[in-house]
């Protein structure tokens, strides 16, 4: 029985007469996306036809989803707003905050006790407001929302950037900073570019080595980490119906990879099969009654190069194998040809650790495939080389494989089953293995692989595989071996070849689980205690920023100019600052530490223009901010890619950064830096990155005629009193400008709602 039958259903009462208008109002045949947006718009008038990429509009998502590093701010922000419940149905999942180490039951005893301010924090304001919780255990929020409460044709939002996988369920799920969440728990409409459209046309059929995960481990080779930016990627074609609904989820999930503002695939038979799995067959039945509206117009697909921006074809049949990595997700070679790059990089060959799971592969589908990989290994009595680690999605999918003997394959190679958690993909590991510096290499089966993202280690060189690649490649204990040709010795030292993977889509048995870990709020909330100490290291309570004076945008610092890849992991980073995501206070300490100084190369050490020294970036930043001196953050293209984490924006807002001028955004780092009433610009001409100098000052000259569709002008004086004027773009509308004017869109709800 699904939680919010009721909900769907008037979802879909409302679809066809949207849907028909919206055809109406293009004149044209519809893609999913845009049937999906079209009747999700906030007043429900479906009368005007947007342009992709320019026109911003008003959403009604029908959900909200929050994991545990990122609701503690959302949700001391929606505080302030002066609610007395959500409006929109959302959930809290506990997942990031808890260590993997010793395997499940002792870490998380151990998260318990040592983030157990946190927790119940989180469960008081979600049992308070009538927020959902998930507790510590119960899964990590994409797999939970796929398993519970992704529907296909609706719309919700999350603050994580893996929110997208829920598309594998033919939604628009988008990730989104904390702020933009707590406008649609506030009952207020929540705002977006109109996408544009990328169309996938999968052909043929998955076969032999390859799986789902190949999929995006190709289109994000061909987009790049910026290549879906601003756009909703739609799957569609015969090969599309032949993948599960859980391998169309990895497709989307992986979505967040190439900046794609989500992804999704049409309603077919493998998302009815999973509803139906899942104990939704109600959801199901309805979805099938509308089933020409949860996926694109025939024609749509039949001419895909007319209707969307971009296309791409990929055949299934032959598609191979990959592997993506070091260091960025986009890097892809196919499998064969790794250990001929690898040696020309000089990246370790030998593999010290195999992971698998994570929200983005811990499907049944994924841990059989897997499992029937690690089996041969004990057929075939080859003693796994590398560690082998797993991290199952959800409470249901591992007391399922439990169930089905399929950990204990795992177990049998000496595996450690971690806690239904993040764990190693969010620096969540203390690794047992190496506690130096050391160059090392691992493979995974998760999504992201920044440098220091799984240990903390920058010269831990990361690989992102399907699941039964990574337990190949982990069994071999090499990079460059290739289980398609390659055979290996085993303990009776004959050579041996792995045979394909072979899985199931679905338990036979069904899905089972004992304790889901989930707490219902109360009916009335209106007596619950909310606790935050005044002296606690891991929570306080918000005070409003100010509103940025034009005034103080005469005399602006560099505070640092950023050399190449400067993700949110580089900004904020996670690991062991995890724990200070409820205290603003303390993780600005982190800010962007991990970012490179263009003049130095070096990390955390920047130029402080008032003394000539060098220190730290938030120790030097905040001896600016004593001085009461704004400053600058000048970078790369892709600014702030990776994830929703608005503490990427908040840590400089609450330093006193006024300005991040960039090449280009990743968009939801772009809107969080807009939320909190900063200055999110990029350079009108992309050499101008080349002449900002180390001590820079800045005035924005014509600062007080900020407005839509007009270039701010800055002069930049350089340490000789030689000037640059350069110009920087911007794409604020009026509402965000007020946002900007007011010191944050939470000073502007709290204004709405006094
Ligand atoms: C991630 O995968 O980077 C995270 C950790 O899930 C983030 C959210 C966060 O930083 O808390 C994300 O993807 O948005
Ligand atoms: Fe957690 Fe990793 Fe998924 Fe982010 S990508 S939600 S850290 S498992």
């Amino acid at each position: 029985m699904a939680f919010d039958i009721d909900m769907i259903k008037s979802v879909y009462s409302k679809i066809a007469e949207r849907v028909d208008a919206a055809r109406e109002v293009t004149g044209k045949p519809l893609t999913l996306a845009e049937k999906i947006l079209y009747s999700h718009l906030w007043d429900g008038k479906t009368d005007k036809a947007f342009v992709r990429g320019k026109d911003y509009v008003d959403f009604a998502p029908d959900r909200i989803a929050c994991q545990d590093a990122t609701a503690q701010m959302a949700l001391l922000q929606f505080m302030q707003a002066g609610k007395k419940t959500v409006a929109v149905p959302t959930t809290v999942h506990c997942d990031h905050l808890i260590q993997a180490k010793q395997g499940a039951a002792k870490d998380l005893k151990r998260a318990n006790e040592t983030s157990n301010e946190v927790f119940d924090f989180l469960e008081s304001v979600s049992n308070k407001y009538g927020i959902g919780f998930w507790k510590p255990g119960a899964g990590i929020i994409h797999q939970v929302v796929l398993e519970n409460y992704a529907f296909p044709g609706g719309m919700m939002i999350g603050t994580d950037s893996h929110t997208v996988n829920a598309g594998g369920l033919g939604m628009v799920a988008i990730g989104v900073g904390g702020a933009d969440a707590v406008d649609v728990m506030a009952g207020m409409p929540w705002e977006l570019k109109f996408p544009k459209l990328i169309g996938v046309k999968l052909t043929g059929e998955l076969n032999g080595w390859t799986a789902s995960k190949d999929v995006i481990l190709k289109v994000a080779g061909i987009l790049t980490v910026k290549g879906g930016t601003g756009a909703i990627v739609e799957y569609f074609g015969p090969g599309a119906r032949n993948l599960s609904a859980t391998g169309k989820g990895t497709i989307c999930n992986m979505g967040a990879e190439i900046g794609a503002t989500t992804s999704t695939f049409g309603y077919d038979e493998s998302m009815e099969r999973f509803l139906r799995a899942t104990d939704r067959s109600d959801v199901a039945d309805a979805a099938n009654e509308i089933k020409e509206y949860l996926t694109g117009d025939d024609e749509v697909y039949a001419n895909p190069e007319q209707y969307f921006d971009q296309v791409i074809e990929i055949n299934l049949s032959e598609l191979r194998p990959h592997l993506n990595g070091p260091f960025t997700p986009d890097l892809a070679t196919p499998v064969g040809e790794l250990g001929k790059k690898a040696k020309e990089n000089d990246w370790p060959l030998k593999v010290d650790w195999g992971l698998i799971g994570s929200c983005t592969n811990s499907s049944y589908e994924d841990l059989s495939r897997a499992a029937s990989i690690a089996q041969q290994a004990i057929d075939k009595k080859l003693k796994p080389k590398s560690d082998f680690g797993i991290n199952p999605g959800s409470e249901q999918i591992r007391f399922t494989a439990e169930r089905d003997g399929l950990l204990e394959v795992f177990e049998n190679l000496g595996a450690t089953i971690f806690t239904n958690a993040c764990g190693p993909c969010i620096g969540q590991w203390d690794r047992s293995d190496r506690k130096g510096d050391e160059k090392n290499t691992i493979v995974h089966s998760f999504n992201r692989n920044f440098s220091k993202r799984a240990d903390g280690n920058p010269n831990t060189h990361a690989f992102v595989g399907s699941p039964e690649m990574v337990a190949a490649i982990a069994i071999s204990g090499r990079l460059d071996f290739d289980p398609m040709n390659d055979t290996l010795l085993n303990e009776d030292g004959q050579e041996v070849k792995l045979d394909v993977p072979v899985g199931l889509e679905l338990p036979p048995e069904g899905f089972a689980v004992d304790e889901n870990g989930y707490l219902a709020p109360t009916e009335d909330g209106s007596s619950v205690e909310v606790k935050v100490a005044s002296d606690s290291e891991r929570l306080q309570l918000l005070t409003p920023f100010e509103p940025i004076q034009d005034s103080e945008l005469k005399n602006v610092k560099l505070l640092i100019k950023a050399f190449g890849k400067c993700t949110t992991d580089h900004i904020s980073m996670a690991g062991p600052w995890l724990r200070y995501r409820g205290h603003l206070d303390n993780i600005s300490n982190n800010c962007l530490i991990g970012a490179v100084n263009a003049y130095n190369k070096k990390t955390n050490f920047v130029k402080n223009q008032l003394t000539g020294e060098y220190g730290g970036v938030p120790d030097t930043q905040r001896e600016y901010k004593a001085k009461g001196i704004k400053t600058i953050v000048v970078g790369d293209h892709n600014y702030g890619e990776g994830s929703s984490r608005e503490h990427a924006a908040m840590e400089p807002r609450f330093l006193g950064v006024a300005a991040v001028l960039v090449k280009s955004f990743a968009r939801i780092h772009e809107t969080n830096l807009k939320k909190q009433g900063m200055l999110a610009l990029t350079f009108a001409n992309e050499n101008d990155y080349d002449l900002i100098q180390e001590d820079d000052t800045f005035n924005f000259v014509d600062i007080e005629n900020f407005a839509p569709d007009t270039p701010l002008t800055i002069e930049v004086t350089h340490a000789d009193g030689s000037k640059d004027t350069i110009k920087a773009n911007h794409t604020y509308n009026d509402a965000q400008i007020t946002w900007y004017r007011e010191g944050s869109a939470l000073n502007l709800i709290k204004k709405q709602n006094a």
